[in-house]
C-alpha cells in the first residue's frame, strides 16, 4: 500500500517527465550510482565510502524487513548530525518505508505530534537525546492499534536495540523488498508551519530527486566537492539544496559537523579541505567574527551558501572579503520551490537578492491581497507551483484549502519583490510565523499551549527585532486575574514541562491587560509588533543613559 498524498495533475506530471525532470528513479540511486570507492561521509574519525553506505543501509534494511516493515509504512527518525542519519534514511528507502526526520532540537511535544500523524512502525533515535535515555517517553508513543512501534537507538542503550549491534551482526537473509514507486512518497519533510499542529510535507522520489539534481548543476557540485553539513542534517536546506544528497548524486564527500559553531567548523574545514558550506544568517555572523582571527583555516572554501532567513546586505558584502570565498543566497522552502543566486551572477545581484527559481517550469506569481499579479518591482505574496513543489500537506484538507488555490499554487506567505531579471528579494512575511534565525516557529502552536495554562486568558506570539537572530519571539499574555504573580521564568518552565523544543520557548513575555484587536476581532499583531519594538527601543535608550 502506498502513502496517500495530493498528486500533481496528469498533464503536469506528463510535462515534467517529457522535459526529463522526473526520471522515475528511486532516491536510492543517489548512493548506488556513485563511484563506490569514493568517500561519501566523514563523521568524527570515521570515513564511510559509498560502498560502506550502501552495504550498511542494506544490512539495516534486512533488519527492518525481518521486523515486518514494508512499503507504505512510516518511521519517526530523530538523529543528530551523524553518518547514521544517511545509513538510516537509505535503509528505509530500500523498503519503501517513509521517514519523518525530526530535528534533533525537537522534543516531546513535536515528536508526539509527528507520531500521531504518521503512526510510525518504528522509532529510530539517539541515546544522546534526553528523551531516549530511558523508555518513559517511548512508552507513550503507541500507534493506533495501541501497539508500541519498534525502536532502534544509535549508541549504547539498556532498554532498546542498538543500531551498532544490528550493523555488526551478520545475516543470511536476502533483501527482497523494493523502494516505493518513484511517483510515491519517499519521505516527509517538516513544514515551518503557521498552524497549531506541525504539518508534514510528502515528498516523492521524482520531485525530490529532480530538486537535488538541478541544484547540483546550479551550484557546480562535482566529485571533488567537500560539503560541510553544519546545519541540522534533517533540514531541507542541508539535505537537498544541493546539500548532502546533491553531494551523493555527484560522488562527492559530506563532512559532518555537530553544530555550526565556527571553532568546530573551522577545524573541520582546515583538516578536510572543505569546499562548500551552508549556513543560516546568525551562524554566518559568528563565522565572520571568527574569521577575522583565523582566515587561514578557510583557504579551501570556495562557496558559502546562505539561506533560511533574510541575510542583510551589509553581512552579504563581507563574505568574499572576510571569508575569502563566493557567496550564494538561497530562498528555499521544504514545500518545494528553491531560488538560487547563480555562481556567475554579478556581485550586486548576489548581495541584494535571494536568487531566482531553479528551473523554467517553476511558476512563480507575486500577488496582492485581491489575488492579482502585482506590477514588476512591487511587493506581493509569492505563490508557486512546479515540478518539485507539493500540491498539499499530508492529511490536512482544511489547511490545504487555505494555502493551495484551485490552480494548485502554494501560497508561501512570503512577501517578495521581483526585479526585471526575475530575481526575488524577500521583504517580509504574511504568515503567522516567527523566523528565529532560520528556525521557524508557528505562533498558533505556542499560543495554544500557553492558553492551556490556568492563569492565562489570552496570548499572542509575535516577532521582535534582534540584531543577531534577525527575529526573536515575544509572547504577549493577558492574565485571567489582576495580581496574578506570573513571571516569565514560570511560563518558560511551564512550556518546557510540556516538552516544547527550546527554540520555540518565547524569548520574552509581556503581561498586558487586553490584546489590541483588528476590526474582525483577531489579535492585532501589527500593533503588538510595534509595541514590543518601541519597548525594546526605549529600554536600549535607557541602557545608553545609565
Ligand atoms: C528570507 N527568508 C527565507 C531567505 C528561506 C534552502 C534554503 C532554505 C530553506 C528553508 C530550504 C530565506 N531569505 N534566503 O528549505 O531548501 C524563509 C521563507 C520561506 C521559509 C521556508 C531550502 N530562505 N526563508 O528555510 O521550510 O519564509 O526552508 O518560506 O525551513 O523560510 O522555511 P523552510
Amino acid at each position: 500500500m502506498s502513502i496517500t498524498y495530493t498528486p500533481w495533475p496528469g498533464s503536469f506530471a506528463k510535462k515534467y517527465r517529457e522535459r526529463g525532470y522526473w526520471t522515475d528513479r528511486p532516491l536510492l540511486d543517489l548512493i548506488e550510482n556513485a563511484p563506490q570507492e569514493n568517500i561519501a561521509v566523514i563523521c568524527g574519525e570515521r570515513s564511510l565510502s559509498y560502498q560502506n553506505l550502501c552495504s550498511q543501509s542494506k544490512r539495516l534494511a534486512v533488519y527492518f524487513q525481518d521486523l515486518g516493515l514494508c512499503t507504505g509504512d512510516t518511521a519517526l527518525v530523530q538523529l543528530p548530525n551523524v553518518a547514521e542519519f544517511y545509513v538510516v534514511f537509505f535503509a528505509l528507502i530500500r523498503l519503501g518505508v517513509a521517514p519523518v526526520n525530526a530535528l534533533f532540537s525537537h522534543n516531546k511535544n513535536e515528536l508526539t505530534a509527528y507520531a500521531k500523524q504518521i503512526e510510525p512502525k518504528i522509532i529510530i533515535a539517539s541515546n544522546e537525546h534526553a528523551l531516549f535515555h530511558d523508555s518513559a517517553f517511548f512508552s507513550t508513543l503507541s500507534v493506533s492499534s495501541k501497539e508500541l512501534p519498534h525502536v532502534l537507538l544509535v549508541g549504547k542503550s539498556e532498554w532498546a536495540e542498538s543500531l551498532e549491534n544490528v550493523l555488526s551482526s551478520s545475516t543470511s537473509t536476502l533483501l527482497t523488498a523494493l523502494p516505493s514507486k518513484a511517483h510515491d512518497v519517499a519521505f516527509f519533510q517538516l513544514s515551518g508551519g503557521s498552524t497549531g499542529t506541525p504539518k508534514l510535507i510528502p515528498r516523492t522520489h521524482n520531485d525530490y530527486f529532480f530538486s537535488v539534481r538541478r541544484s547540483t548543476e546550479i551550484c557546480h557540485f562535482t566529485a571533488a566537492t567537500k560539503y560541510l553539513c553544519a546545519l541540522p542534517c534533517a533540514h531541507n536546506f542541508p539535505m537537498s539544496s544541493p546539500g548532502a544528497f546533491g553531494v551523493f548524486h555527484v560522488g562527492g564527500c559530506v563532512v559532518m559537523s555537530p553544530s555550526p559553531d565556527p571553532n568546530t567548523c573551522f577545524e573541520l574545514i582546515e583538516r578536510y579541505r572543505v569546499t562548500v558550506a551552508a549556513l543560516v544568517p546568525p551562524a554566518l555572523t559568528l563565522w565572520l567574527q571568527a574569521a577575522q582571527l583565523n582566515k587561514a583555516a578557510l583557504s579551501s572554501l570556495q562557496l558559502m551558501q546562505v539561506g533560511g532567513a533574510k541575510l542583510s546586505e551589509s553581512l552579504a558584502r563581507q563574505v568574499p572579503i572576510v571569508l575569502g570565498c563566493q557567496l550564494q543566497q538561497i530562498l528555499g522552502m521544504a514545500e518545494g520551490l528553491v531560488n538560487y543566486t547563480r555562481l556567475d551572477d554579478d556581485f550586486e545581484t548576489i548581495v541584494t537578492t535571494q536568487g531566482r527559481p531553479m528551473c523554467s517550469l517553476d511558476e512563480v506569481k507575486i500577488i496582492n491581497n485581491a489575488g492579482e499579479d502585482v506590477a514588476a518591482g512591487e511587493i506581493g505574496e509569492l505563490i508557486t507551483r512546479g515540478p518539485y513543489t507539493i500540491r498539499g500537506y499530508y492529511k490536512a484538507p482544511d489547511h490545504n484549502a487555505k494555502v493551495f488555490d484551485s490552480e494548485g499554487f502554494y501560497h508561501s506567505g512570503d512577501l517578495v519583490r521581483r526585479n526585471d531579471n526575475g530575481y526575488l528579494t524577500v521583504v517580509g512575511r504574511d504568515k503567522d510565523q516567527i523566523n528565529r534565525g532560520g528556525e521557524k516557529i508557528a505562533a498558533e502552536e505556542i499560543e495554544n499551549l500557553l492558553l492551556k495554562h490556568e492563569q492565562i486568558m489570552h496570548s499572542a506570539l509575535v516577532s521582535m527585532p534582534d540584531s543577531m537572530m534577525g527575529e526573536k519571539s515575544c509572547a504577549f499574555i493577558v492574565p485571567k486575574a489582576a495580581g496574578h504573580g506570573m513571571k516569565s521564568i514560570m511560563l518558560r518552565k511551564y512550556l518546557r514541562g510540556l516538552g516544547v523544543a527550546d527554540y520555540k520557548v518565547p524569548d520574552r513575555f509581556e503581561f498586558i491587560d487586553s490584546l489590541p484587536l483588528t476590526p474582525v476581532g483577531k489579535p492585532n499583531k501589527v500593533v503588538l509588533r510595534e509595541e514590543i519594538r518601541q519597548r525594546l527601543q526605549s529600554n536600549s535608550e535607557l541602557d545608553k543613559t545609565l
